[in-house]
C-alpha cells in the first residue's frame, strides 16, 4: 500500500502526533482563563501544551478557519510553538539572521494593501486586502514547512487554496507559470540595503503546481492575522516545496508564457532550481537534505528526523512530477 510504503522507517513516535483536540482546546482554554477556572486544566499535559502556544504578551487580531478537508491538509505532527514560528525566520528584507524579522520587522505596515493580478488573465484587478481576503471561505491547514538549509516546523496556517483565486481572475490560454512578487520598499525593510538577493523576492510555480489545492495563500496562522515576520498579510505556503518558494508578503501575482526566474535562481543557479520540491535523494551542494531537525524540539539528544520525498506530500503532488527527472530538474 502506498501510505505503508511512504511512511517506512520514519512512522512517527506516539509523542509526535499532537492528540485529537489539543488544538482546539486552546479556544476552551482561553475561555477558562478567561472565567479563572483555569487551574486544573493546566495540570494535565494539553492544558500546558496549549498553554505554551497561546498566552504571549502581544495578541494579533483574530482570524478563524474552518479545519480544511482537503486531502493532505491537517498534518497529525506536533504544532510547532508559537514563539518558535515567530522568532526563528527567514525573511532577508529584515536580515539575514533567523531572529532578525522578529526583532525587526514591526516596521512593516501590512495594512492598506492591495495584490495586483496581471498578465495573462481575463480579469486582471488589483485586490484590496480585504477583498482578496473574502473571495474564498478560509480554511486551517496543519503543514509542514521544511527549508533548505535543513530544519522544519509545523503551522497552523488560516487561508484557501491558490486555486481559488486563479478560477476567480480566469487565466488565458497562454497561462503557463505563476510568478508571485513581494514589497520591496525601503522605507518598510532595512534588509533590501543589503544586496544578499536581487529585489523584490520573486518566486514562481507551474500552472497545474499552482493549481494544486495544497497550494495555499494565507493570510493567518494560529487563529491570527499573519505576524509581520512570517508574511505579513498575505503568502503563499507550498508545503511540498523548499521554504523559499513561499514568498511572503505578495503584492503582486503575475500569470506568464515563460517561466518565471526566481531571487533564488539568479543569485546561485547551481543551487536553487525552479522547482525545489523536498527530495531527500537529491542533496543541495552544500546541505544534505536527507535529514532534518524540528525547531522547537532540539535539545542535545533529540534525534534528526528523516526527511520525506515531496515533504510527505507524494500522495497529493507526485503526479503533477510523472516522468520528470527530478535530479536535473531539481
Ligand atoms: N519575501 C520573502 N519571502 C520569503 C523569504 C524571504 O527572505 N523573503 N524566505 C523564504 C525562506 S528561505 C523560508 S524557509 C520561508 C520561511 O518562512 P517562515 O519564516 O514563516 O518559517 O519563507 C520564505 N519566503
Ligand atoms: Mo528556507
Amino acid at each position: 500500500m502506498h501510505f505503508l510504503k511512504d511512511r517506512g522507517f520514519v512512522h512517527p513516535h506516539a509523542s509526535d502526533i499532537t492528540p485529537q483536540g489539543v488544538y482546539e482546546g486552546r479556544r476552551d482554554l482561553l475561555k477558562l482563563l478567561a472565567t479563572g477556572a483555569a487551574g486544573a486544566t493546566l495540570a494535565t499535559w494539553a492544558g500546558r501544551d496549549a498553554l505554551a502556544q497561546t498566552v504571549r504578551p502581544n495578541k494579533l487580531t483574530a482570524l478563524a478557519g474552518a479545519r480544511s478537508a482537503v486531502p493532505g491538509a491537517i498534518t497529525m505532527e506536533k504544532l510547532t510553538p508559537y514563539a518558535d514560528v515567530t522568532s526563528y525566520n527567514n525573511y532577508y528584507e529584515f536580515g539575514t539572521d533567523k531572529a532578525d524579522p522578529g526583532r525587526t520587522a514591526g516596521s512593516l505596515k501590512p495594512r492598506p494593501w492591495t495584490v495586483a493580478i496581471e498578465g495573462e488573465v481575463k480579469k486582471p484587478k488589483v485586490y484590496d486586502l480585504d477583498e482578496l481576503m473574502k473571495l474564498a471561505t478560509l480554511e486551517e491547514r496543519l503543514y509542514r514547512l521544511r527549508c533548505v538549509e535543513g530544519w522544519s516546523m509545523v503551522i497552523p496556517w488560516v487561508g484557501y487554496s491558490l486555486a481559488e483565486l486563479i478560477k476567480k481572475v480566469e487565466p488565458t490560454g497562454n497561462a503557463k507559470y505563476v510568478e508571485f512578487v513581494t514589497l520591496a520598499d525601503k522605507a518598510q525593510m532595512p534588509g533590501l540595503r543589503s544586496g544578499v538577493l536581487d529585489w523584490p523576492y520573486v518566486e514562481g510555480l507551474r500552472m497545474d503546481e499552482a493549481m494544486n489545492p495544497l497550494a495555499l495563500l494565507a493570510f493567518g496562522l494560529y487563529g491570527e492575522v499573519l505576524p509581520n515576520q512570517s508574511g505579513a498579510p498575505v503568502r503563499a505556503v507550498l508545503p511540498w516545496k523548499y521554504g523559499f518558494k513561499s514568498g511572503k508578503s505578495i503584492v503582486k501575482i503575475r500569470f506568464t508564457d515563460k517561466q518565471p526566474q526566481s531571487s533564488w535562481m539568479k543569485a546561485n543557479a547551481n543551487e536553487y532550481g525552479f522547482y525545489s520540491n523536498v527530495n531527500p535523494t537529491v542533496d543541495h551542494p552544500r546541505w544534505s537534505q536527507a535529514t532534518e531537525r524540528r525547531i522547537g524540539e532540539d535539545g542535545l539528544f533529540q534525534k534528526k528526523r528523516a526527511t520525506l520525498m515531496f515533504n510527505g506530500y507524494e500522495a497529493q503532488v507526485g503526479q503533477l512530477y510523472t516522468g520528470m527527472d527530478l535530479k536535473k530538474n531539481f
